[in-house]
């Protein structure tokens, strides 16, 4: 019989995961960390099953059904297993509830959660993290009545009662230029606002609710002039006839998630706040669900070298095992040290996010938080692309193979540069965040170069920001030939 190669096994992805640990070792209080481990062990079990699914069983996609069998529309969509499940699991591990415990530490549990739970999943994190990041910006505007109905929703530690949240932001005209968003907001004689419009992404077309973007009627052009509304899109167990799912999108990756083009036909609808300045309504949201992203990008990268890291103990080239090829083991090496800078990168902005909004952080932690919430999403969205490339190369022809699981790792590691903002336009978030905080985070700086920790890098950092103070001060031609170098300074900024 010919020799037959053996498939890559998972190791716990909690129990051997150094990185995470020692993070958490490092960080939280004794009892707080004695008490999250049960949940990370049974995620981590999971995670085990997912992938054991994963590669004994055929993938599916969601499935639109437009209408049943005695020709009612119905817009249902059928999901896969994994997402089926997915109330009951994330719940169950309070996933959501757990960010808005009342700890400094809120964020860091949450965020370790979402990490280990992030690739079973099959991207059922996307509608998480935007239900987080909705339940973020409602507590944000102070809407009473509005956060009286949906946060017990959005955080429930209770299948039958959670809800998923959308957000409903990216148009035909524009996703990164929001300010051309051509839906509009009407209000009916009895008070009521609608929406009416098209929204050409959303992912998260089976919840229950979502925050949306509109212009309302007669107000100006521009960006300016949106407002930031609340819908909710079901009446009892039927969909809203006011929410119209025109069809799912045929993706390059992230088959599992169901992403939708709907239109708005009069659909119900509550301001969140003033009816104007929806973006600045909409931004705590964005912080939100740009930091479940690099926790996302790094738990792709941390599964793609683990795999990769198995295959190399078990796979033989010129006589002796993968791992013990000079060259490979370095391979290895690097892979995982980009990884770990990533991960460190990525649970600080979760443990300082935590910090900032338990009101434990000095001002300088705040201006850092939101320098580097748009650092973390760029570097690990770009990071996570090149890690699982390189990772699939580890396997040589078998990773270009669909049934052995592992080309799907690639194909959706590309959308994490692309949605909650792109590289580039999250490298001008920078610029904005470094113009919001420049004092402070001068004062930062300061303190780290006094402490004398790592004066290489405190150096690299006060010259980036020394240019971006002079790109902010300087308008019109000036300011186009530095906002070209916006992408150059965040990467310099990330690797410091
Ligand atoms: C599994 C992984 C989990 C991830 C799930 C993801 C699911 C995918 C869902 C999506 O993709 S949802 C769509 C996401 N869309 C975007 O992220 C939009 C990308 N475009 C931008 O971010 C643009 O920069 C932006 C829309 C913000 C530009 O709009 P404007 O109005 O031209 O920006 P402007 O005037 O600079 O900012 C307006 C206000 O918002 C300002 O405040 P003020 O009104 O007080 O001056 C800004 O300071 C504030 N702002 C903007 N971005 C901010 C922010 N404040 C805090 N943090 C930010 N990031
Ligand atoms: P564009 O804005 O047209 O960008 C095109 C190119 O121009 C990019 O390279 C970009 O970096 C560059 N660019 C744009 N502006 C600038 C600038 N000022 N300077 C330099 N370069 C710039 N959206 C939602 O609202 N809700 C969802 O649920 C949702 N789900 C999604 C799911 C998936 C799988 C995907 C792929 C997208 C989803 N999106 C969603 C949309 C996503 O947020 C947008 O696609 C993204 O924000 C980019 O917008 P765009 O597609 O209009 O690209």
């Amino acid at each position: 019989m010919d020799f037959l190669q053996d498939a890559p096994v998972l190791s716990h992805p909690f129990r051997n995961d150094r990185t995470l640990r020692s993070t958490l070792d490092r960080t939280l209080p004794a009892d707080r960390r004695a008490e999250l481990d049960a949940d990370l062990d049974a995620l981590g079990d999971y995670a085990l099953t997912a992938w054991e699914r994963t590669t004994t069983t055929t993938r599916r996609k969601p499935e639109l059904i437009r209408w049943d069998g005695w020709g009612r529309r119905v817009d249902r969509i059928e999901l896969t297993p994994a997402w089926q499940e997915g109330a009951a699991l994330t719940t169950r591990h309070a996933i959501l509830a757990a960010g808005h415990a009342d700890s400094p530490h809120a964020r860091l549990e949450e965020f370790a959660r979402v990490y280990l739970y992030h690739v079973a999943s099959e991207f059922y994190t996307c509608p998480l993290a935007m239900t987080d990041g909705a339940a973020t910006a409602l507590k944000a505007s102070g809407h009473r009545e509005l956060i009286e109905r949906a946060l017990p929703r959005f955080l429930s530690r209770d299948p039958a009662t959670f809800w998923l949240s959308g957000q409903w932001m990216t148009e035909t005209a524009g996703g990164s230029d929001v300010g051309r968003t051509g839906t509009v907001a009407r209000r009916d004689t009895d008070g009521q606002w609608r929406l009416h419009g098209r929204k050409w992404f959303s992912s998260a077309v089976v919840g229950e609710a979502a925050l949306a973007l509109a212009r309302p009627e007669g107000a100006g052009e521009g960006a300016g002039a949106l407002a930031l509304f609340y819908v909710e899109t079901m009446d009892g167990t039927q969909r809203r006839p006011e929410l119209v799912i025109d069809r799912l999108k045929d993706k390059l990756g992230t088959h599992e998630l169901p992403t939708a083009e709907i239109r708005l036909e009069g659909l119900p609808a509550w301001p969140v706040g003033e009816l104007a300045h929806g973006v600045r309504q909409v931004a705590p949201m964005l912080n939100v669900t740009r930091t479940w992203n690099a926790v996302c990008a790094v738990a792709s990268m941390a599964r793609a070298i683990a795999l990769a890291r198995d295959y190399a103990r078990r796979r033989s080239a010129f006589g002796r095992r993968l791992i013990e090829l000079p060259l490979h083991a370095h391979t290895l090496a690097d892979l995982q040290a980009s990884f770990e800078a990533a991960f460190a990168l990525t649970f600080e902005v979760a443990h300082l996010l935590g910090r900032v909004e338990h009101g434990a952080a000095e001002p300088h932690e705040a201006a850092l938080l939101r320098l580097l919430t748009p650092l973390a999403k760029l570097w690990t969205g770009k990071l996570a692309v090149e890690t699982c490339s390189e990772a699939l190369e580890c396997f040589g022809g078998a990773g270009y193979v669909e049934d052995t699981g592992l080309p799907q790792l690639l194909r959706d590691a590309q959308v994490y540069a692309i949605w909650e903002g792109t590289t580039n336009v999250l490298s001008l978030d920078t610029l904005r965040g470094i113009g919001e905080g420049l004092g402070a985070l001068r004062t930062a700086v300061s303190q780290w170069l006094a402490a004398g920790d790592d004066p290489a890098s405190a150096r690299a950092i006060r010259i980036a920001l020394d240019d971006a103070s002079a790109f902010l001060d300087r308008q019109g031609g000036h300011r186009d030939a530095l906002e070209a170098g916006a992408r150059g300074l965040a990467f310099t900024l990330a690797c410091c």
